[in-house]
């Protein structure tokens, strides 16, 4: 209903967070499947992954200096590496188990919550180790755990991290044959999400698992010139053009570029979520903040609050 999206309208300007083990090779987020690295190679670069300087604090802070409301990290992209202790993980493949034993999650949603910004969380319920995301009548067995994998850790991060705000899936439609009928067959997303709203009644949910949100995702760093768009929207896009996890290769977007699509995307009633990359440290760049904090010098002097 319009008064339940309201507040998540007013938001405006939020914080993508893509974060993972794809950091370490630092070619993008789909390193895996780009590169067709099998899944137990893959896994290895879990063995390298201690980040000693992650911050949610520090991530929180450069988010509110940028004149942001509210964040969405990934805590599982495509890879299918989780960034909490997640005993539904298949294999346990997550944080929790590496050197690191951190719950990512947890600190992530208590630092948003102090820093008084909302707290969204990307999940992707496509994981490229199982074979029945492409295939799932060719590989009912498998698809049937993968399906199992995606409804219990979605319950972790909805029943174990306090009151979430946003949700924000991805991958979703790619199940079966593409289409979201499909899709709709495969992840029975009525049923996931009455699920996620008997623990958080009022989040915010977009399309991305085989169904209409509420709300909708416009990707990628395109021109946003044109009329109202007369229902709740998102723009998302990412301050390194070259991909949206850690990437040696950067293409910086111009700090006038960002508020040029901001206001655009503003002036169209939409909110804009714009994408940081933390290196394999947890570390937002600082070129990345340098921008970000720029940006919010623009906002502070000429923003509304
Ligand atoms: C896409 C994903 O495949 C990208 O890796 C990224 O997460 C973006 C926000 O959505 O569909």
């Amino acid at each position: 209903s319009p008064e339940k999206m309201q507040w998540w309208e007013d938001q405006k300007f939020g914080m993508f967070i893509h974060w993972g083990l794809y950091a370490i090779p630092a070619t993008g987020e789909w390193t895996m499947f780009n590169q067709q690295i099998p899944a137990e190679e893959y896994a290895k670069l879990a063995s390298q992954f201690n980040p000693k300087h992650f911050s949610a604090t520090e991530w929180a802070r450069v988010a509110k200096e940028a004149g942001m409301r509210y964040m969405v990290m990934v805590s599982r992209h495509h890879d299918g590496f989780a960034l909490w202790n997640s005993p539904a993980s298949y294999r346990l493949f997550n944080s929790w188990e590496t050197a690191a034993h951190r719950d990512f999650m947890k600190e992530y949603t208590d630092a948003c919550r102090k820093a008084g910004l909302y707290v969204g969380i990307y999940y992707s319920p496509l994981d490229w180790r199982f074979p029945g995301y492409f295939d799932p009548q060719g590989f009912p067995d498998n698809a049937a755990l993968l399906k199992k994998q995606t409804y219990g850790q979605v319950e972790e991060l909805m029943k174990n991290y306090g009151k979430i705000d946003i949700l924000w899936y991805d991958g979703g439609w790619l199940a079966h044959k593409g289409t979201d009928a499909d899709a709709a067959w495969f992840w029975e997303p009525l049923k996931l999400n009455a699920m996620v709203r008997s623990y958080n009644p009022d989040i915010v949910i977009n399309p991305r698992s085989g169904m209409v949100g509420d709300f909708q995702t416009d990707e990628g760093g395109g021109d946003v010139n044109g009329p109202i768009i007369p229902f709740p929207w998102e723009k998302c896009l990412n301050l390194n053009e070259t991909s949206w996890g850690y990437n040696k290769a950067q293409q910086l977007m111009p700090v006038k570029r960002i508020i040029t699509m901001l206001v655009n995307t503003v002036d169209r009633g939409g909110n804009m979520l714009l994408n940081v990359s933390p290196d394999p440290d947890g570390v937002i760049p600082p070129t990345h903040v340098e921008r970000l904090k720029e940006a919010g010098n623009w906002l502070a002097k000429n923003g509304e609050s």
